[in-house]
């Protein structure tokens, strides 16, 4: 009887914790429901590396690009908040060079989208510089024309390397938008040190429902 009470106050305040304020919009909560997670392949564990494939590939589901710099984004299982792999994103020292991956998934204008992922340093090759990684959601038309994009905070130098910290950005479908690309992006900008270092995983993007 006791174990029952206890679990259902964990439940009570971890379904608090979901409760987001969204400004003018007011209070959205997640469904009451586990919230289905919509992106394939969020802990990056597939494929598994194995000791001859590290570092070498992709993981399944997720579409790179870069700016035209050699792509230093890649599966590691030397830290993962999740299973046993997350992915590394190694900067270069190029002014202005970005590189990221995303998921392009189908949206229902109107409806509000929470994109989020777990961030965590290198303490042995922090971020330093101009060099920042963020989350964006791009809205994309029928017609697969950017109509829209939010962003997430970034983060950058002050990154936590001992735990791993969440970044999140929600927002409602515009009315002309037919898929939404979720994406991670590291960015150099105008200072950008070559060597840094963050790790990605538990990536997660689920439709939220206004009470
Ligand atoms: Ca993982």
């Amino acid at each position: 009887m006791k174990r029952s009470v206890k679990v259902g106050m964990l439940t009570l305040s971890a379904l608090t914790g979901f409760f987001v304020f969204t400004g003018l919009s007011g209070v959205k909560v997640l469904p009451k429901e586990a919230p289905v997670e919509l992106l394939t392949n969020p802990g990056f564990e597939s494929p598994a590396l194995t000791p001859l494939t590290q570092g070498s590939i992709h993981p399944v589901g997720w579409q790179t690009f870069t700016s035209g710099t050699t792509e230093l984004m890649t599966l590691s299982v030397g830290t993962a908040r999740s299973g046993n792999q997350a992915v590394k994103f190694v900067s270069h020292g190029v002014l202005n060079f970005f590189q990221g991956m995303f998921q392009t998934l189908p949206v229902t204008p109107g409806d509000t989208y929470q994109f989020g992922v777990y961030v965590k340093g290198d303490p042995a090759k922090p971020l330093k510089g101009s060099v920042t990684g963020q989350l964006s959601i791009e809205w994309h038309d029928a017609n697969d024309n950017e109509v829209g994009r939010l962003w997430s905070t970034p983060w950058g130098a002050s990154l936590p390397a001992t735990e791993w910290t969440r970044f999140e950005v929600a927002g409602a479908a515009p009315p002309n938008s037919a898929t939404a690309h979720y994406v991670i992006v590291e960015k150099g900008e105008g200072q950008p040190v070559s060597g840094c270092v963050f790790f990605v995983d538990d990536a997660s993007v689920v439709k939220m429902s206004e009470e």
